[in-house]
């Protein structure tokens, strides 16, 4: 079996105590089985990082982790400027949030030719490299400028933009180019795909070559879709187990009987907050009678407090919400539960479980594991109901949520109505279904599918 190396901006380098969550663990999974090497920024900023190219080395269950640190500057452009403030909004289609400097392009440049620089020197022939996500567009093409031949896997865990977004960056083509010399890039849901294959096509000058393989500039690549899964029974358990203990018993008395509807996200401008609250704000206007029987409880974990749009959002956000219950609330009744502090896992699904109504409605997103969350934490005997944005890559997998338009208040509200209404047995049927889907994949078998049409898109000739 080939060696296998992972490279990400950062890496959660295990340390004693610690575990680490989500899709970090499946990584660590396919790495130890493998023996492998994870590569990545350390999450340190250091004033004379550039001159210190040896990576920190740190090794654990047969895994190796290499980490370097990053100048003040290379933190600034690179990653708060060029991956957060302008190819973030720009893959999540939201133009109009992108800010762009010359600079800035010119850092994550640099900090990506870094990271082949010193990632090259500890790949050997039989290895495979596994690319994950947007701050890390140009490495493959730096890797093969330094001589790097084994095969390159590229994922890109949120969307892809349609041309006529891409194209509103400068030197669009130049990105789709070096994206091109991986032998396969993979995304979240095959509306991605499709959206790259047409960049590539019309703003690269490149065609198709047959179902899931285009050619530009004399190379050939794979492209697919490999939707991101979560441990759905594991989840499962963890909401069960934590719906029996004090706190969550605590919890729902404070609800003083009222039926709980929740969102948790990122505090991010992809994710729709603003527009959900106003949903909810129509709801109850519409619907008065839900007035002092319902609590909305949104947790927003605060995001790149850095970034100019994320920090006026904070700001955005503190004021709705306090206006909507300065103006809603009663004695004994709060309509909408802020929290920007952060809430363990565990207790996050302990409190899903309690929700009648999950609100997952974000303007753009790749998958959005929330979502699934939500319906793994669900008890299939009575149920809540998923309100799921149709932006949302999970929305090509969890059908049989209701479905909505996230920019359409109205929509929202009357989705919210439908869901807090609905009689048990659709509310069964259509978990079951939505349970069928996340419990019948694991991340793992998400891991090794990409691997395994990485290892056989360059067994076919790409390259
Ligand atoms: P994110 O944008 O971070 O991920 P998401 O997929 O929802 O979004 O994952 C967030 C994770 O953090 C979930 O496991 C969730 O439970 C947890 N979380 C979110 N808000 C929280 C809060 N307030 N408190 C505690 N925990 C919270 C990116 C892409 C997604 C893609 C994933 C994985 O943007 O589209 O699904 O990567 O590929």
């Amino acid at each position: 079996m080939s060696r296998l190396i992972v490279v990400s901006n950062r890496v959660p380098v295990p340390t004693a105590g610690e575990k680490a969550g989500g899709l970090a663990v499946v990584l660590h999974d396919l790495l130890a089985r493998r023996g492998g090497l994870w590569f990545g920024w350390s999450g340190d900023i250091a004033d004379n990082a550039e001159h210190d190219t040896a990576p920190a080395i740190v090794e654990e269950g047969g895994v190796q982790y290499a980490t370097i640190n990053l100048t003040p500057d290379e933190y600034q452009g690179y990653y708060a400027n060029f991956s957060n403030a302008t190819l973030w909004p720009l893959i999540h289609s939201l133009p109009e949030q992108i800010s762009f400097d010359r600079h800035s392009l010119h850092v994550y440049r640099t900090v990506n030719a870094r990271f082949a620089t010193t990632l090259k020197d500890m790949i050997r022939p039989g290895d495979v490299v596994w690319i994950h996500d947007y701050h890390l567009v140009p490495l493959a093409a730096a890797l093969r400028t330094r001589g790097v031949q084994v095969p390159i896997g590229f994922f890109l865990h949120t969307p892809f933009p349609s041309p006529d977004i891409l194209s509103t960056i400068p030197e669009a083509a130049t990105f789709l180019r070096q994206l091109m010399q991986a032998d396969l890039v993979g995304f979240q849901t095959s509306h991605d795909a499709q959206n790259f294959v047409a960049c590539v096509e019309r703003l690269a000058g490149g065609e198709t070559a047959g179902n899931n393989v285009v050619t530009c500039g004399g190379r050939t690549v794979h492209v697919g879709a490999f939707p991101v899964e979560i441990d759905a029974p594991g989840f499962a358990r963890t909401a069960a187990e934590e719906s029996d203990t004090t706190a969550i018993r605590r919890f729902s008395e404070s609800l003083l009987g009222s039926t709980l509807m929740i969102g948790a996200d990122r505090m991010d401008p992809t994710k729709g907050i603003r527009r959900r609250i106003n949903g909810y704000r129509s709801f109850l206007d519409k619907h008065p009678e839900w007035q002092e029987r319902v609590t909305f409880l949104q947790v927003a974990a605060s995001s790149r407090q850095d970034v100019e749009i994320y920090k006026s959002l904070r700001e955005e956000l503190e004021r709705l919400s306090g206006a909507l219950n300065a103006e809603l609330a009663m004695p004994a009744w709060t309509p909408l539960r802020f929290v920007t502090r952060p809430v363990a896992r565990a207790h996050l699904a302990g409190i899903m479980r309690t929700a009648r109504v999950g609100l997952v409605t974000p303007l753009r997103d790749g998958m959005n594991l929330v979502a699934k969350e939500y319906v793994a934490a669900q008890d299939g005997d009575d149920p809540g109901v998923l309100v799921l944005s149709r932006y949302a890559g999970a929305a090509a997998q969890l059908k049989d949520a209701l479905l909505v338009n996230a920019f359409d208040g109205d929509e929202v509200a009357d989705a919210i109505h439908r869901a807090l209404s609905m009689a048990r047995e659709e509310r069964r049927r259509r978990w079951e279904a939505n349970w069928h889907v996340i419990s019948s994949r694991t991340p793992l078998m998400w891991g090794e599918s990409f691997l395994d049409a990485l290892l056989q898109a360059r067994g076919s000739g790409a390259a």
